[in-house]
């Protein structure tokens, strides 16, 4: 059975909020056979995650998912779908709450929430508040155990991702379209991060790494602060420095399948935000996670409840080391000597991230859960 689906997205910054609503909207059409309709505010971001979208259209159907420019003149005319799923909290036009509550049957109304790890997701996923209107919005959480809606994981992403490992021609195919050309030896790592004004710290250590390293920078944020480490006013995709041991290559912001495979390439990641953080730790490297900051320090009890699922079954040398190096990469403690503390345990951080990849691929993913979410409603209200 097709039910209709409207995904309501409101871009607060950056990419995360489009990212995570494009990325479900998608699956819920190629793997669930779902009607999709997804309504983004800022079309320039949109675009830069999925080049495709023609730059000016207000109304257009990519990838089988419809999807709007949502402004604020509201077409009235559109029908509220069967689920209706506002991102993150985002306040729905009031015309559309009121049509929401004249359909005979009343659409499932989702807030789907903001990630974390804490324990008291757990008690809040899928918790239902009663509305003023008569209708009830519900809670829906990602996360990391059973008892959350899961991460966005597409079917076969894994498998996908061990092939294109293992073959090197289609790995060489795209660092060439990437125009990356890797030497011999050297490994490769990934940075998307904030600015990180204690930056400078670790591309010294890199300098004098063991092995040579390539490290590729997609265009943002942290751009400023590369810049100034190496002496540039300005860095631009295709600009290359080389300094001892590390060569930086600065590469285009690409449409997120190919974002997944530059990680898949890559032996070490630094993610940030919500989903690129998501799609490192598919990846199955080691990788580094630059949480969004918020006000009071509230981010750090968000990385150290990461850290407390994510740690568990390291050695206490790792577990402990790997807490500095993430504390010290959010600007609390030295970059520099954490990095260099961290590095015997890389061995040991390959295998983890492996495993935790594999633990976290045993759940339902977010997809499939709201839409098993939707079916047992339904089911309630028959
Ligand atoms: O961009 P982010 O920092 O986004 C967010 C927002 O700031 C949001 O308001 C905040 O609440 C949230 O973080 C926690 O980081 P994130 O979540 O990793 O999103 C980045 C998206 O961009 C992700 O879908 C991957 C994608 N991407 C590409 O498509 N191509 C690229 O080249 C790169 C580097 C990323």
């Amino acid at each position: 059975m097709s039910v209709s689906w409207d995904i309501f997205c409101s871009v607060v910054d950056n990419y995360g909020d489009i990212g995570v609503t494009w990325r479900l909207a998608r699956q819920l059409v190629a793997e669930h056979n779902q009607e999709v309709r997804l309504f983004v505010d800022d079309w320039v971001s949109f675009t830069r995650i999925h080049p495709e979208a023609a730059p000016e259209a207000s109304t257009q159907r990519l990838l089988g998912v419809e999807v709007h420019h949502w402004t604020s003149e509201w077409p009235d005319i559109l029908r509220p779908a069967d689920v209706v799923i506002e991102a993150f909290g985002c306040p729905l036009p009031a015309v559309y709450v009121e049509a929401m509550a004249c359909r005979t049957v009343q659409p499932l109304w989702i807030n789907l929430e903001y990630l974390s790890a804490e324990a008291w997701v757990e008690d809040c996923h899928g918790l239902a508040s009663p509305q003023p209107n008569g209708l009830k919005k519900f809670f829906f959480f990602p996360g990391f155990t059973a008892g959350t809606g899961g991460l966005l994981r597409e079917h076969g992403l894994l498998e996908r991702r061990q092939t294109f490992r293992m073959s090197t021609v289609e790995r060489d195919a795209f660092l060439v379209q990437l125009g990356v050309s890797v030497r011999p030896g050297e490994r490769l790592f990934s940075l998307f991060s904030y600015e990180m004004p204690s930056l400078h710290d670790w591309l010294d250590e890199l300098t004098k790494s063991a092995e040579p390293v390539l490290l590729l920078i997609p265009e943002g944020r942290v751009l400023g602060n590369v810049a100034r480490w190496a002496g540039y006013d300005r860095l631009m995709p295709g600009d290359v420095y080389h300094r001892r041991q590390l060569r930086i290559h600065i590469i285009p912001f690409r449409q997120q399948d190919d974002y997944d495979r530059l990680l898949w390439c890559c032996d070490f990641n630094a993610a940030r935000g919500e989903e690129s953080f998501i799609r490192a730790q598919w990846a199955g490297q080691p990788f580094i996670w630059h949480i969004y900051p918020q006000d009071k320090r509230a981010h750090m009890l968000k990385l150290d409840a990461f850290l407390d699922r994510y740690l568990v079954g390291l050695s206490p040398a790792a577990g402990q080391a790997t807490r500095v190096l993430w504390h010290a990469w959010n600007g609390e403690g030295s970059l520099g000597q954490a990095w260099r503390e961290w590095m015997p345990y890389v061995g040991e951080l390959t295998a983890h991230a492996e495993s935790w990849c594999a633990r976290q691929a045993e759940h339902n993913d977010l997809a499939s859960a709201l839409v098993h979410f939707h079916v047992e409603r339904l089911s309630y209200s028959a």
